[in-house]
C-alpha cells in the first residue's frame, strides 16, 4: 500500500498548545481555518480495519489514535470531526468497536493523516481474558506504532478518567513527554451544566500529564472546531515543510 504525505497549508492556525488559552465557545462562527480544518477532515474515507496489531499496515503518514473508555464517544466524534454519518460504528451498546479502524483523510486522493478508532476499554461485559488480551494490544500499538503522530483520548466528564484512563495514561507518558501531541476531549459535555463544565475541565488538566483538554459534544457540536484546528496543526507540524524536503 503506497500512501503520499501531501503538503499541507494551515491558514492562520492558532497555536493550541497552551492548556489554559481560552477557547472559542460553540456558537462562535467557525473561522476560515476552522472551515479548511474541517473541510480536510471531510475528505476521510475508509482506509483498513484489523483485529491484530500485525494486520495493521506499516504506513509512513502521521496516524492519530482515538482511544477511550468503551461508550465514551470514540466513533462518535470520529464522525462528528469528518461530518459523515456512518464513518466509524457508532453505538449504544458498549463494545461496538472490536478492531483498530483506520480511515485516510487527505483531499483529491492523497492521504496525509491516518485517523484510528481504537475499541474501548473497560466494558464490563467482556470475559476477562479478551480483556487483558485487548490491553496488552493497545499498549503495544501506543508504545511501538511508529507513525503515531497524536493521541485522543475521550473521555465522559460525568464519569471523569478512571482507573483504566489512567493506565493508559502511564503508557503514553514517556511519547507525551518525548512531544507526542495529546488531546483529552471530554464529550458528551451537553449533559453538563456550565459549572460543572468548568469544574470537569479544571479536574482534567490536572490529570492530563502534559496533554491539552477540550470540552466536546457531538449533539450541540462544541469543541468541534477547536478539536479539528489541533488535528490539522498536528499533522502540519509532522510534515517535512517543502523548503527542508526539497534541499535535503
Ligand atoms: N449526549 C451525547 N451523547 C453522545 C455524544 N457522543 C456520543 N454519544 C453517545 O454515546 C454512545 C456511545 O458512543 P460511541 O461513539 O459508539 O462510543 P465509543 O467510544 O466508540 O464506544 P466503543 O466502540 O464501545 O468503544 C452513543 O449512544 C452515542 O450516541 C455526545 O456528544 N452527546
Ligand atoms: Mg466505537
Amino acid at each position: 500500500m503506497s500512501l503520499r504525505r501531501a503538503a499541507v497549508a494551515v491558514p492562520h492556525a492558532q497555536p493550541t498548545s497552551c492548556p489554559s488559552r481560552p477557547r472559542a465557545s460553540s456558537a462562535s462562527p467557525a473561522s476560515a481555518a476552522g472551515r479548511e480544518a474541517l473541510g480536510w477532515l471531510h475528505t476521510a474515507r475508509f482506509l483498513t480495519t484489523a483485529a491484530q496489531l500485525h494486520q495493521l499496515p506499516p504506513l509512513e503518514v502521521p496516524e492519530i489514535a482515538f482511544v477511550g473508555r468503551s461508550n465514551a464517544g470514540k466513533s462518535t466524534a470520529i464522525n462528528t470531526l469528518t461530518q459523515q454519518t456512518q464513518l466509524a460504528y457508532a453505538s449504544k451498546k458498549p463494545g461496538r468497536t472490536q478492531h483498530i479502524n483506520l480511515f485516510a483523510v487527505g483531499r483529491q486522493g492523497t492521504t496525509d493523516a491516518v485517523l484510528a478508532d481504537l475499541p474501548g476499554y473497560g466494558y464490563a461485559a467482556v470475559p476477562l481474558a479478551d480483556k487483558v488480551r485487548w490491553q496488552r494490544v493497545m499498549a503495544n500499538y501506543l508504545v511501538s506504532r511508529r507513525n503515531l503522530a497524536g493521541i485522543v483520548m475521550l473521555a465522559d466528564p460525568r464519569r471523569g478518567l478512571k482507573e483504566l484512563d489512567e493506565a493508559l495514561l502511564e503508557v503514553i507518558r514517556p511519547r507525551v513527554e518525548d512531544g507526542l501531541p495529546f488531546l483529552i476531549l471530554l464529550t458528551k459535555a451537553d449533559k453538563l451544566n456550565r459549572t460543572e463544565q468548568a469544574k470537569a475541565l479544571q479536574i482534567t488538566r490536572l490529570q492530563a500529564g502534559g496533554g491539552e483538554v477540550m470540552l466536546f459534544s457531538a449533539l450541540k457540536r462544541q469543541g468541534v472546531e477547536d478539536a479539528a484546528l489541533w488535528l490539522r496543526q498536528l499533522v502540519a507540524d509532522a510534515a517535512p515543510d517543502e523548503e527542508s524536503a526539497a534541499e535535503a
